[in-house]
């Protein structure tokens, strides 16, 4: 088998991988690796991703890290559908979204799905010794910070309101490079939808959709996508039930803040 996917069922950016792989109709084994066991932190793991995250692709024993540059591999090896726009200028404007989801929204929606879900599902798994484990073996020390901080004050830490302020003009943008196409980048589907769907996706589950409220054209896009992906033959394409559960249920318990965090920064 050629192809060979590390991944999480619940990660965007492994998420991202998985939706350009069914638009590609790709063959592939999966290796999951679980993020809350810590098996991203495995030596033999490590030596496929130093970084210890995922996704981590495989191809013919050779590897290929970053999901972003994973995704740019797959559409040059299975050409076939296309997922970069033929016209250089929508395909700057998709590389610039795929810019914006890599650098601005995958930290941003890091930091506050770990503040109003992860934190709480991470506790209830580990004792305050092996959390400090935990932190200790996250090889990017901005990363680890970020965590620290986020674990230790939820909401309330200054990374929250602020990633609330990078989401929303992130969002603007979307808005403004879509207008009147069908999808982001033209009249097919790219590179940009794949990428932008699981985030807008976990956006909207840890309660913070109302970010596109005043921008319709935005939801009706995220439904448009949330159909097609549902129609991939992909298990769990956006991850477990059990993890929807989990996720509703901590998004209930903080709603209120969610609420504050929002009037706060919008
Ligand atoms: N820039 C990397 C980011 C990878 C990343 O942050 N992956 C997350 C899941 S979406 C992860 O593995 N986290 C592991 C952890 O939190 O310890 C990429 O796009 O591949």
């Amino acid at each position: 088998m050629p192809l060979t996917l590390y991944h999480s069922v619940e990660s965007t950016c492994s998420q991202k991988v998985r939706f350009v792989m069914s638009e590609k109709k790709l063959d592939w084994q999966q290796n999951n690796i679980n993020l809350r066991k810590g098996e991203q932190f495995n030596p033999d793991y490590l030596k496929l991703n130093p970084k210890a995250v995922v996704p981590t692709l495989v191809h013919n024993e050779r590897v290929i890290r970053e999901s972003t540059v994973v995704i740019e591999y797959l559409d040059d090896v299975y050409p076939e559908p296309p997922l970069k726009p033929a016209e250089p200028y929508q395909r700057a404007l998709m590389r610039l979204l795929l810019k914006a989801f890599d650098e601005e929204v995958h930290p941003s929606v890091g930091i506050l799905s770990y503040a109003i879900v992860l934190r709480h599902q991470m506790n209830s798994l580990k004792s305050p010794e092996q959390m400090q484990e935990h932190f200790k073996q996250i090889v990017d020390p901005m990363r680890r910070q970020r965590q620290q901080s986020t674990h230790d004050e939820g909401l309330k830490a200054a990374a929250a309101s602020q990633a609330v302020t990078t989401l929303s003009k992130v969002v603007a943008l979307l808005a403004e490079i879509k207008g009147s196409n069908r999808w982001l980048c033209g009249s097919g589907f790219s590179l940009a939808d794949a990428t932008a769907a699981p985030y807008m996706m976990r956006i909207k589950n840890i309660g913070l959709g109302v970010l596109w409220d005043e921008k319709p054209e935005v939801g009706a896009w995220l439904e448009a996508v949330i159909d097609r992906v549902n129609s991939y033959t992909l298990d769990d394409a956006w991850g477990s039930e059990s993890f929807h559960a989990m996720v509703s249920g901590y998004v209930q318990k903080s709603e209120q803040e969610i609420q504050e965090l929002i009037r706060g920064r919008l």
